[in-house]
């Protein structure tokens, strides 16, 4: 299932780079595909889509946002005639849902799972020292089949309609950057990197996945964070020992978190370059059983809150402005880790939680699955393997997520989700597999399966609302319920409120700034009543900030759960975790 390395786009000797972000040509309308450049089916004289970019709310009409089927853009672009002699490669940070690349009228690739990258080569099909164009349909219906599942049927007047399950918005685009870039005919697809620790010593065994490796030697080289050389080794596999490594610490666990070495292959011809190639990765080791949780040996609590890839205007397209401007956030409230609830995230957003000892709980796109046959296991399967081939070398991922609510109380869930564990152990046994789950532990059929239990409750909101009192003994029993069922370490995946920012009110009620403060506070005291032991492994909170849903009644300009507003300002809230996240912070460590 696993097709060739993904590595991200990185310049070097070897290795040119052109970044074709920025304003595409686009149209809704298949009658203007071949004529794009005059299109204007939005009946605005403005046919220009900024990349990266969901599409949905850029422009100011219905038509737009509530698209359903295919979209197209365009990009004239020039490559340079020294690129002639080497490979060229088109790579895409991720479009949803559906892709399909056209370079100079010539189909090169499609790619049918969101959130994820995918590249090929289209050197045969350039034209050098001229100008070339790249159309890319994106179709980004949901059917029973893709993952996540929707439906499409006929609404009103005889509109298509997208009906999806999942609480969030279904932007669609092209989200995260485009790279061309070149290798030598023999390059460096891929890298394995894994991490064992002998004492003081880090043990880095790998292996490289060379295209055309005959005649050529590699040199593997370990360098520390100020490119001092750690470790040196030479060909396909081995492992380099690193003396008093220096490990990957979470955020707040040690004075100096997330260091990162680098792994530097370099692939030559008797004397002459043909690859270079820099990975980044951590040495931190990874332990869990039936009891406990352990990074470098230390017990993990995990103080967090799940997220969304969301903002006005851009969707889930990349914002360089936006992803800084949260992991500040993060850092502020004293967070160590976050779900990425409920796809992958940008590889840049990935790149700062390595880089800045954020814990990350990687969630394959599957949210609220509830048929389980065979082509959507399948799917289910590819979707994990290509983030697993994206994400295995990154320090950050202390878990995967094979799925968001799914409905495991129907029997044949039990079967699925055992094969999509068996799936991810072949190819991954360091990292605990979780799974975020809504019904109660006996009514259930995945739980046995999972080596860590995430639950999600909305105790007091959805649940019994109002009922503030019964959180402490309602949210323990569950836990507990949960602990005594399966003997496995427990993850609070999901608890919170929808908060109207700055509606406030004495005594508390629902939706206000006090009745999201009380709540929060119960749920605080019931944890406190769990954490001494070491298979309470943690606790997060929906959401990190508030964010766009579809249409429904029970959201008023979407889901109001963020402990920020979708603007990235702090909801009374906000201040009452931030108290609580440093202070276990300190107390743990
Ligand atoms: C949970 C879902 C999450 C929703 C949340 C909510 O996992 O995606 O946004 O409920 O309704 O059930 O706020």
């Amino acid at each position: 299932l696993a097709r060739g390395g993904i590595l991200p786009v990185k310049p070097s000797e070897t290795r040119d780079v052109i970044n074709l972000d920025g304003l595409w040509y686009f149209t809704t309308d298949a009658n203007f595909v071949e004529n794009i450049e005059e299109a204007d089916d939005l009946g605005q004289g403005l046919n220009l889509m900024p990349v990266p970019s969901s599409y949905n709310d850029i422009a100011t009409s219905l038509i737009l946002r509530d698209h359903v089927g295919s979209v197209w853009y365009k990009k004239y672009f020039f490559v340079p005639g020294s690129w002639s002699s080497k490979r060229v490669w088109i790579r895409f940070g991720s479009v949803c849902y559906n892709a399909s690349v056209i370079i100079n009228g010539a189909s090169v690739v499609n790619h049918s799972v969101g959130h994820l990258p995918f590249a090929t080569e289209i050197s045969r099909h350039l034209n050098y020292d001229i100008e070339n164009n790249v159309l890319v349909e994106v179709n980004n219906i949901l059917d029973r089949y893709t993952i996540p599942q929707g439906y499409v049927d006929q609404v009103g007047g005889g509109k298509l309609h997208q009906f999806v399950k999942f609480d969030f918005f279904n932007y669609a685009g092209i989200d995260r950057p485009v790279y061309l870039y070149t290798t030598n005919d023999a390059y460096i697809d891929d890298i394995n990197i894994d991490i064992k620790l002998n004492g003081t010593t880090g043990l880095v065994t790998y292996s490289t996945e060379i295209v055309n490796p005959k005649g050529l030697k590699q040199q593997i080289n370990i360098l520390d964070k100020n490119g001092h050389l750690v470790a040196v080794g030479s060909g396909k596999s081995g492992t380099l020992e690193v003396e008093n490594a220096k490990l990957w610490w979470p955020y707040l666990m040690r004075p100096d978190p997330g260091y990162l070495y680098t792994f530097e292959v370099i692939l030559k011809q008797n004397d002459t370059l043909i690859d270079h190639y820099k990975q980044r990765f951590g040495i931190r080791s990874l332990y869990y059983d039936n009891d406990t949780f352990t990074i470098n040996n230390e017990n993990i609590y995990i103080r967090g809150f799940g997220r969304h890839e969301d903002s006005d205007i851009r969707g889930k397209g990349l914002d360089l402005p936006l992803i800084i401007r949260d992991h500040h956030l993060i850092k502020w409230i004293g967070a160590n880790c976050y779900r990425t609830s409920h796809y992958p995230y940008a590889e840049e957003i990935m790149d700062l939680a390595d880089e800045l000892g954020i814990m990350i709980i990687d969630e394959v796109p599957s949210v609220v699955t509830a048929n389980f046959s065979k082509t959507l296991l399948s799917n289910h399967k590819q979707a994990w393997s290509e983030m697993y081939q994206r994400d295995k070398n990154r320090p950050s991922v202390i878990m995967w997520s094979i799925a968001n609510e799914p409905r495991v109380t129907i029997p044949a869930s039990g079967d699925y989700f055992k094969q999509v564990v068996q799936h991810v152990k072949t190819f991954d046994t360091s990292r605990p597999i979780t799974l975020a789950n809504m019904y109660s532990y006996d009514i259930e059929y995945s739980g046995k399966y999972l080596d860590i239990i995430g639950v999600n409750r909305y105790e007091a909101w959805y649940v019994n609302p109002g009922q503030i009192d019964g959180i402490v003994p309602r949210i323990k029993s569950l836990i507990t319920g949960w602990r005594n069922l399966h003997n496995k370490p427990v993850l609070f995946t999901e608890y919170g409120a929808d908060v109207e920012e700055g509606l406030s009110t004495l005594p508390s009620f629902i939706w206000t700034e006090e009745y999201g403060n009380d709540l929060i506070t119960e749920y605080f005291k019931a944890f406190d009543q769990l954490r001494s032991q070491p298979w309470f492994v943690g606790e997060m909170i929906w959401n990190f900030a508030d964010f766009k849903t579809d249409t429904d009644i029970r959201r008023v300009g979407g889901n109001k759960k963020g402990l920020f507003t979708r603007n990235r300002q702090p909801k009374a809230a906000a201040f009452v975790v931030r108290k609580r996240y440093w202070a276990l912070a300190h107390q743990l460590y």
